[in-house]
């Protein structure tokens, strides 16, 4: 993925360009990190012995163009699944650097994860928003926040409803970041048509149709499952 302001720049083709690389799930090297007991062994707390990965993806935030764009706005992770309950899924985000509010760290809502899934759309940013980056409009505006300044090597489990994101990156470096989504395999996939992840579902579509020239729609349960790795135990449902 790239950043919306670093596309429309002069930047040549180079790794400067790469804001995310997401489904590293057959990168043997990368797909090493959630295979880590000490990884594990917390997931697992959650999601039981059948572990499945759901998402990976190293984040590379880089250094903000001025247009804010390297924002990622409040949201639920839940809203991007179809697949449920959302107690046997969680987030492993580790910090592969020193990573602070100067940097764009995490910002957590606590509490949040104990409310129901709120509707997400394109936040009306002025400088624009990146591609996917849906995020809620009507969270509580009270609610206490937590920004997560953490080490290298740092890692934080999080809730699929907790509402986060993280800030803008104001310095020259590349901030990075590593995470994998785990859900239980005896989860099971929902049809998100006529809820409020509908527009996900038509998302996801419209790239799949752009990128791999496929005609005919898909439900976003087909590409959670081809996305989907087994870690630990018997792939049972997911
Ligand atoms: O790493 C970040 O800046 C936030 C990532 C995140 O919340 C997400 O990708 O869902």
């Amino acid at each position: 993925m790239r950043d919306v302001t670093i596309v429309k720049s002069e930047y040549t083709q180079s790794e400067k360009m790469v804001s995310k690389v997401q489904d590293f799930q057959e990168d043997e090297e990368l797909f090493r990190y959630c295979t880590l007991p000490q990884i594990l062994k917390y997931v697992e707390c959650f999601t039981g012995p059948n572990i499945m990965a759901m998402h990976t993806m190293l984040i590379n935030k880089p250094p903000d163009s001025g247009k804010k764009t390297s924002r990622h706005p409040l949201h639920q992770d839940l809203h991007y699944f179809p697949f449920r309950p959302s107690n046997q899924i969680v987030c492993a985000w580790t910090a592969m650097e020193h990573i602070d509010r100067n940097n764009g760290c995490l910002v957590v809502l606590p509490g949040t994860h104990k409310g129901p899934l709120k509707p997400h759309d394109y936040p009306q940013w002025e400088g624009g928003v990146n591609i996917m980056f849906h995020g809620i409009r009507d969270y509580e505006k009270n609610n206490a926040r937590v920004h997560l300044v953490m080490e290298k090597g740092d890692t934080v489990f999080f809730h699929p409803l907790l509402i986060h994101g993280s800030g803008r990156n104001k310095t020259q470096g590349f901030r990075k970041a590593i995470s994998c989504h785990f859900a239980s395999a005896d989860c099971h996939y929902i049809d998100v048509k006529g809820t409020s992840q509908e527009n996900i579902e038509k998302e996801f579509n419209e790239i799949a149709n752009k990128v791999y020239g496929m005609d005919s729609d898909i439900d976003m349960k087909d590409i959670w499952n081809l996305r989907a790795r087994l870690v630990k135990g018997e792939r049972t449902n997911l």
